[in-house]
């Protein structure tokens, strides 16, 4: 899953806004150096920075109400790479879609690595769905998969969970991201233990299919659709998986999954400390799971957490490698926009987490200074560091501004006569 600097696809160069910004960009610098730190290291850092894309945000999400496509999207997975694709071409850090099965259409892989191929996407980790029925399928979810009682069923969502790593297989995944919505909505529907056993029980055999290089990821999540007790529900229940099954599998963060005013920078540091961080599904949210914009609600908490990536990669902790990827439903915005403003936050998020002075802090922290430890913290985020990260995007071929880039060389429009017909695929999109 190398990464590719992408293709044909222009962004019309503007001497003026290029002009500024090298003023910008070194006016930051200069004060950065002269409070000891460097924009350099943290241009270096940004510019490693890659997040994935699912391939359901591509297309504009909706809620059980309803569902407002705009003109010109995506309606086969070609598009969605070829979006995919410029996505990362502007913001020089989303090389990669993630594929969920069975909403792709795989039918023909050779055609799909093809199409990536020629466009510079690779793919990253592999999703199942067993939260909904299929077509054809013969047995229901509907009281669940791996926790179902009937041990059908839970073969029927093993079968599915192997086809997808023989897909993943072939098209170079090295992950598999399960996310289960077994549960109940009423006390005495299931049993709390029976159900989490048999998750365990069906997890390990998936497991023990996943090839010996890839990692297994699973996700928590406290309700929805399960109204009254989600067998995997909070970060405990996914710990206690990842710990039963074996070194690859990992717990991931989705940061929309948690009950409002969770500290889920807490958790992120909780999971390192046990080496089972496998990696995040980047969102925000404001009351649930509202899979808004990362940063758009809480961007001081996504500071945080970025924090605590950054102390962990500075210490070097054993098996640090966390997958980034974004899952957000993309309702209002166009999701183009909101994919390119996503990205944009996550690289300035990161930045800022980088220019933290480590070692001042830790003082403050040695001696109980709690303004001041506070205070070094604060100065951080509270740089605007937007000049560093176009400065970043720019070494790589990126846009300096990519959703002005974007609106600039009227890809929408253009896809609009090319896409004319919008299939209605009225899917949910919190997974
Ligand atoms: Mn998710």
């Amino acid at each position: 899953m190398a990464t590719t600097d992408v293709s044909p696809i222009a962004i019309e160069p503007d001497p003026a806004a290029d002009r500024d910004h090298r003023r910008d960009f070194s006016e930051l610098a200069e004060r950065l150096e002269r409070g000891g730190r460097h924009a350099e290291a943290a241009v270096a850092a940004v510019q490693r920075f890659e997040v994935a894309l699912p391939s359901w945000a591509l297309a504009t999400g909706g809620t059980r109400f309803g569902r407002f496509p705009g003109p010109g999207e995506p309606r086969t997975l070609r598009e969605k790479m070829e979006d995919a694709a410029l996505v990362h071409r502007l913001t020089a850090g989303a090389p990669r879609i993630s594929l969920h099965i069975p909403w792709d259409d795989l039918h023909d892989l050779g055609e799909v690595l093809n199409d990536a191929r020629q466009l510079g996407i690779g793919f990253d980790a592999v999703n199942s769905n067993t939260f909904q029925d299929q077509p054809g399928q013969p047995l229901s979810y509907k009281l669940g998969s791996f926790g179902n009682p009937s041990a059908a069923v839970r073969r029927q969502a093993i079968e599915h969970h192997l086809r997808v790593i023989e897909i993943g297989k072939q098209v170079g995944s090295r992950a598999l991201s399960v996310w289960l919505a077994d549960g109940s909505n009423y006390p005495g529907q299931m049993s709390l233990r029976g159900s989490f056993d048999r998750v365990r029980e069906c997890l390990q055999e998936v497991y023990a299919a996943t090839p010996k290089d890839w990692r297994l990821f699973t996700e928590h999540k406290p309700y929805e659709p399960a109204t009254y007790a989600t067998v995997v529900q909070d970060w405990g229940s996914s710990l206690v998986l990842a710990q039963s099954l074996g070194e690859r599998a990992q717990c991931l963060v989705d940061l929309g999954h948690h009950l409002p005013n969770t500290n889920v920078e807490l958790i992120v540091a909780r999971l390192l400390d046990v080496g089972k961080l496998g990696g995040f599904h980047f969102n925000d949210s404001k009351y649930g799971d509202d899979d808004l914009t990362a940063g758009s609600i809480k961007p001081y908490m996504l500071f945080l957490i970025f924090h605590e990536l950054v102390l962990a990669e500075r210490e070097r902790l054993p098996g640090f490698d966390p997958a980034y990827m974004i899952d957000q439903s993309h309702n209002l915005k166009d999701p183009i926009e909101s994919l390119l403003q996503t990205v944009d936050q996550l690289q300035q998020a990161y930045a800022k987490a980088c220019l933290v002075d480590h070692d001042e802090l830790a003082a403050h922290q040695a001696s109980g200074d709690v303004i001041m430890a506070e205070r070094t913290l604060k100065r951080a985020y509270e740089t605007d560091v937007r000049p560093l990260v176009a400065e970043a995007r720019r070494r790589r071929g990126g846009a300096l501004d990519p959703v002005l880039a974007f609106r600039a060389m009227g890809y929408r429009a253009q896809k609009s006569v090319e896409r004319p017909a919008v299939v209605s695929t009225a899917k949910p999109t919190h997974l």
